[in-house]
């Protein structure tokens, strides 16, 4: 494995550890990204997906956020969920203000065994994105570190069959309904993709992972138990018992499940250190049902950044309290940042929780 610079902030590690933090670390989703000028003025001169295959690009983008502010805890690596659905051998388009596109999705279950690559080389199809994570790593020098992440299996299916975004997933959910051992099929298909993308982001240098599971809010906790939560409790075992068979340090591991608050008490109990909430979840009710035995991430709602300065910074001391800065807390957004967002309010919101994670945190010490 490459060797890489010491890492010189280490809170995001710690407190997804469950390590004690002197504040709690910070970073944003989708912080690389459309509200940033500096990221249109490239996305104006190269495709989404060029962008995400040219290492040198990717690593320059991944790196905005974190040199603008220079109060982010970690990066995020310059990529999308939709690489394995490309890998499998789709074809996905990024269309200017209305995001992915397939052309051709999936409609039967024999499109599976037709439309989809039998065997994907993970190493070859998407070398591109273990090159610039490795690129980015080293250009990051240390400073914070590096996640790695995917798409979480039913919120992938759901892209695959829908052809890009939908507000009520009818497609994607006919055939959970109508064919659900194919369903579980492509579940599993996607799943065994997924462990293997994850291994090689681990190996190319990500010091984090998060599982994003977009969609999870759109099944019942009964469905829920069904399609996503075996295929996410396979990725956290396969991938902790495949790098400890390797000899390799795992690395924390974060479930993003939007929408699915009843499963808290399940999440909490799959092999993940860190569940990241969304704005809907209650801080009290999280730490309550999740009982220490997991690092909470989140959850301020995305459109708070949009109010003014006064109200991101109540917002925040708010959550701080309720959340508590000391130990197994990371500070981050219920969902990804907004493109309409001022990036000066996105300054405020940071330097805001450095400022009052470190008062909280000095009051309980002294
Ligand atoms: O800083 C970062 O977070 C950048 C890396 C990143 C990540 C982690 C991007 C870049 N996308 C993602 C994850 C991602 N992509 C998710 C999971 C997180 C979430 O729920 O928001 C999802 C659902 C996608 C799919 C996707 N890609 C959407 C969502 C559309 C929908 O259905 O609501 C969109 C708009 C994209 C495009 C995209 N991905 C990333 C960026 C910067 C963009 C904008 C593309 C552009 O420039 O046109």
């Amino acid at each position: 494995m490459t060797e890489f610079p010491p890492l010189k902030n280490d809170l995001m590690l710690r407190a997804a550890l469950g390590k004690k933090t002197e504040r709690a670390p910070v970073w944003i989703m989708r912080q690389a990204g459309r509200y940033l000028p500096e990221f249109r003025e490239e996305r104006e001169k190269y495709g989404f997906f060029t962008i995400c295959r040219t290492p040198k690009l990717a690593t320059q983008i991944t790196l905005q956020p974190i040199e603008r502010y220079d109060l982010l805890d970690a990066a995020i690596i310059f990529s999308d969920i939709l690489v394995i659905p490309q890998a499998l051998g789709m074809e996905v388009e990024m269309l200017p203000g209305k995001g992915p596109h397939f052309p051709d999705p999936l409609k039967v279950p024999q499109d599976i065994d037709t439309r989809l690559r039998e065997h994907v080389n993970v190493y070859e199809e998407l070398k591109y994105v273990f090159e610039a994570i490795t690129m980015t790593r080293k250009a990051l020098n240390g400073r914070v570190p590096l996640i790695g992440f995917i798409g979480a299996p039913w919120t992938l299916m759901s892209y695959m069959i829908e052809g890009g975004s939908s507000k009520t997933l009818s497609k994607a959910k006919t055939w959970l309904f109508s064919y659900p051992e194919e369903s579980k099929r492509l579940l599993q298909k996607i799943t065994d993709i997924g462990i293997e993308f994850l291994i090689g982001q681990i190996k190319a240098g990500a010091q984090m992972i998060q599982v994003f599971e977009s969609w999870g809010g759109e099944l019942s906790p009964y469905d829920f138990n069904i399609f996503s939560l075996p295929y996410i409790t396979q990725i956290a075992d396969k991938v902790k018992s495949q790098l400890k068979e390797e000899n390799i340090e795992p690395v924390p591991m974060t479930i993003f499940c939007k929408g699915s608050w009843y499963a808290l008490e399940s999440l909490s109990n799959i092999g993940y250190d860190t569940i990241s909430l969304d704005w809907t979840i209650d801080p009290a009710y999280a730490k309550t049902i999740t009982k220490g035995k997991v690092t909470l991430q989140g959850n301020m709602d995305p459109s708070i950044l949009h109010a003014t300065h006064e109200e991101i910074r109540s917002t925040v001391r708010r959550m701080l309290e309720n959340f508590g800065t000391s130990e197994k807390y990371i500070v981050n957004l219920g969902h990804g940042i907004l493109p309409t967002t001022d990036p000066e309010n996105v300054k405020v919101f940071l330097e805001t929780v450095h400022k009052v994670g470190l008062e909280l945190n000095n009051n309980i010490i002294n």
